[in-house]
């Protein structure tokens, strides 16, 4: 639909930046934290950086947080490094590092920033995984208790939870982030059966967080693209229909509805992959439900129906973003509408409309973008970093946030990947993503500087005037 006027961005909304612990923070194993999977993974290529100093946010918050401030933040959504407040997963409380993110969400609070804290991002305790991580149900109680603590911390400060970061790219992707651990190459059936145990932690969570804490928000955060069929062929759409079922609507249907996707679930079992569920594994489920829904968005996918042969598959696919297709399943297709970025990404400002649409048509439930972003080779050059490109990536992604809320949408925030540059997931420091540069390389640490690039200045303005210099 064309507006001929469009609503104004709510008065109070949440605009935001994000970060993850492990990719900012550094520090890896200082004050008492214990090492993570992500500290003891070997995903990383030769050459590129691991994550033991990061962007040194541990010891520059402050400095940071004051950046962040003059950036005209409302929200900024970072996670809690298990592994700091509980260095293996279930033993003793650590509290340096408890005490690290009150002196962090106190920062915030002061310069007026709203804290929006995912509780696991990516970075399991190794010692949880030395005892077999996810395939364990301790592991579920471990999470609950390590929830707990959280809630019973900082419960009174912090408004907005995200449970299980991405949880679906764990499962889909875990080589390539490097969250698969010991289990490496564990067989579908355990990782479906890691899957379910996720689901029954992050139900449990939300169930807590609503009984602790009766003015707090909780949701999900996985990683949503809408899927496109590659034609308009029905047997193209039944295949666009059946992925989009297997990497999105299996895991918000099970957060939102407590159940398992239908199609989701046919696919698991016709595979002799679907999990173990106990008696009261299902009134678990469907006890624990969600306020919002937060979700990170990249891109979109397109598929086709199988060809039954390699055919179906990508080559180029691998990592969270690139559709790779499965044989017998669905055929991969590059969509030819849609450039992409250095990465292979392909870039679909409209598909952020279309999935907010579609989300909010099928859950009805408030959303958050709680990551979007362009990564990118950006250069300091003069004390200067002008990433144009950038810039233009985030307008025309916001111009559709516009045009959803227009559509009806409720959306009440927008948390682009990242407020400041930090080592990603599995390429380095290299492909950056902030709104402030940290002058550092692959192979050498320098001064880890802050500079602010020119998308700092123009997102800045975009805040302060609540979305209407969009488009001047
Ligand atoms: C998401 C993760 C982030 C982040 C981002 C960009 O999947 O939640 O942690 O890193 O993708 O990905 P990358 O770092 O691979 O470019």
């Amino acid at each position: 639909m064309k507006f001929k006027t469009l609503k104004d961005f709510p008065s109070d909304f949440l605009w935001g930046a994000s970060t993850s612990a492990y990719q900012v923070e550094g520090a890896w194993n200082e004050d008492g934290k214990g090492p993570s999977v992500i500290d003891t993974s070997m995903h990383r290529p030769e050459g590129v950086t691991d994550f033991t100093v990061a962007s040194d946010h541990y010891h520059r918050y402050a400095e940071d947080v004051e950046l962040f401030s003059e950036l005209g933040l409302k929200a900024y959504r970072f996670s809690i490094a298990w592994t700091r407040i509980i260095p293996d997963g279930d033993g003793q409380v650590n509290e340096a590092g408890v005490a690290f993110y009150h002196r962090l969400i106190d920062e915030l609070l002061a310069k007026g920033i709203e804290p929006i804290v995912t509780m696991y991002h990516f970075d399991l305790p190794a010692a949880l995984d030395d005892r077999g991580g996810w395939s364990e149900r301790s592991t579920i109680d471990a999470f609950v208790r390590y929830a707990r603590i959280l809630f019973d911390e900082y419960g009174s400060k912090v408004r907005y939870w995200l449970t299980i970061n991405e949880q679906n790219m764990m499962i889909l992707h875990g080589r390539a982030i490097g969250t698969t651990g010991r289990s490496g190459d564990a067989p579908e059936k355990v990782i479906y059966q890691q899957n379910h145990h996720m689901f029954l932690a992050q139900a449990r969570a939300m169930a807590l967080c609503h009984d602790l804490l009766p003015e707090a928000k909780i949701g999900p955060a996985p990683n949503i693209v809408s899927v496109y069929p590659a034609t308009c062929s029905p047997e193209d759409v039944i295949a666009a229909d059946d992925w989009d079922a297997v990497r999105n609507l299996l895991y918000l249907d099970l957060a939102v509805r407590g159940s398992y996707h239908p199609l989701a679930w046919g696919y698991l079992s016709e595979r002799g992959w679907e999990p173990e569920i106990l008696d009261g594994d299902l009134e678990v489920l469907e006890a624990g439900r969600p306020d919002f829904i937060a979700f990170n968005y990249y891109s979109t996918q397109t598929v086709g129906a199988s060809t039954g042969d390699s055919s179906d598959l990508q080559l180029r696919g691998g990592d969270q973003q690139i559709v790779r297709g499965e044989v017998g399943f669905y055929r991969a297709v590059k969509n030819e509408h849609l450039p992409t970025n250095a990465f292979g990404w392909e870039i679909d400002p409209v598909g952020l409309r279309t999935t907010m649409r579609r989300l909010w048509d099928r859950y009805r439930l408030p959303l958050i973008i709680t990551e979007n972003g362009l990564g990118a080779f950006d250069e300091l050059v003069d004390g200067r970093v002008h990433d144009d490109y950038r810039i233009d990536y985030l307008r025309r992604h916001i111009e559709q946030i516009h045009l959803a809320i227009s559509d009806g949408v409720g959306i009440f925030g927008y948390c682009p990947w990242t407020a400041i540059d930090l080592i990603s997931t599995h390429q380095g420091i290299s492909k950056r993503y902030g709104f402030v540069f940290v002058d550092r390389t692959e192979d050498e640490l320098r001064e880890l500087a802050r500079v602010k690039k020119d998308s700092f200045f123009w997102y800045q303005e975009l805040i302060s005037s609540n979305g209407s210099t969009l488009n001047p």
